[in-house]
């Protein structure tokens, strides 16, 4: 296994905390009502959006899932754009009108949130195929859950990008549920991972808890699939700490689970490595916390004063294609 360097570590440290904080800020605006509409959020999960993100360049693509605020932030979407798009406001980065699961960013790489489980799946393909094409060297990472895993388009799609030596890495976050549906009750074979095999291409099973262990898997795949070698699947045992939706009783679950889920928090475990290794101390941790609440505080201050978008531009940014129309 290879380390990331001492720095991008404490990178690692300050993008986990900033989407956890994120995404406890926006559960408190949701029960408030300052949100509208739905929200998933991957409170627990952290760890694998960033250990995702810290091994892909900038020009890179992600195509993420109902739960994706995690996946921009870690790629270095705009707090900013991303709040006011929660908020459904003007200022939004999709002004608006995609909200917490059709957000777009393709400024960050980002090509959109899909609440269509296993979607990106199929997408992946299509945009390895187009990496391919202009020789760029990018890399697409798609991002499912294992209930998504047990879909058609998950099969397509690996199928496709193994057959094709595309540049496709597929990442499971493996949580345990399908909303309500255990893993262990809907998934046959029990690993996801193990499912890669059936298609010739490598499959690994890792702690998505740890996020140098997610870095290093990541990184891996990302340089077979730079190599021109083709796709890798991944999947990330991790524990969401919160209800699948805000709002969700949870009354599937114990408390156990989430009580584990808090022992095993990738953030403090983090924390615990870099301070045994004399790389961050408590006033180090202190100034990252405050800089990521400052930053957060910012982006909820221009959701609430952003507009709310006018009905005059509904239909711009629409895009429609009528074939009978040619
Ligand atoms: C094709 C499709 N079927 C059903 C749903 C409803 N649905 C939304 S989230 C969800 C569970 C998803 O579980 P998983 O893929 O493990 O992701 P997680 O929610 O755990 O992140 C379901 C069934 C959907 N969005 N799309």
């Amino acid at each position: 296994m290879s380390a990331p360097g001492p720095e991008l570590m404490v990178e690692m440290y300050a993008a986990m905390l900033r989407v956890r904080l994120f995404e406890e800020r926006a559960r408190e605006l949701f029960q408030r009502g300052r949100i509208p509409g739905f929200l998933h959020t991957s409170v627990g999960q952290e760890a694998v959006a960033v250990g995702v993100a810290a091994a892909l360049r900038t020009d890179d693509y992600v195509l993420s899932t109902h739960r994706g605020h995690g996946h921009l932030v870690a790629k270095g979407g705009s707090l900013r754009g991303l709040m006011a798009e929660l908020y459904g406001k003007a200022n939004g980065i999709c002004h608006g009108k995609g909200g917490t699961m059709h957000i777009a960013d393709v400024s960050v790489g980002y090509l959109g949130a899909n609440g269509v489980l296993a979607s990106g799946c199929v997408v992946a393909p299509g945009v390895g195929l187009s990496i391919k094409q202009r020789r760029s060297g990018q890399v697409v990472v798609t991002f499912f859950g294992d209930g998504a895993a047990n879909r058609g388009p998950f099969h397509e799609g690996v199928n496709l990008s193994a057959l094709w030596t595309l540049p496709v890495v597929f990442v499971c976050e493996n949580n345990r549920w399908a909303s309500s549906t255990a893993h262990t009750r809907s998934t046959a074979g029990g690993s996801i991972a193990a499912r890669a095999a059936g298609y010739g291409i490598p499959g690994e099973s890792v702690d998505g808890n740890d996020v140098v262990a997610v870095w290093d898997a990541v990184m891996r795949a990302v340089e077979r699939a730079r190599r021109g070698d083709g796709p890798s699947l991944i999947e990330a045992h991790t524990i969401r700490w919160v209800g699948h939706f805000e709002g969700d009783p949870q009354a599937y679950r114990g408390k156990d689970e989430v009580d584990e889920g808090r022992r095993r928090d990738p953030i403090a475990r983090l924390e615990r490595v870099l301070t045994e290794h004399g790389r961050l101390d408590a006033a180090h941790a202190a100034r990252i916390r405050e800089s990521v609440v400052a930053e957060i505080e910012d982006a909820v201050a221009h959701a609430e004063a952003s507009p709310l978008p006018r009905g005059e531009d509904a239909l711009n940014d629409l895009f429609a294609y009528y074939p009978w129309a040619d």
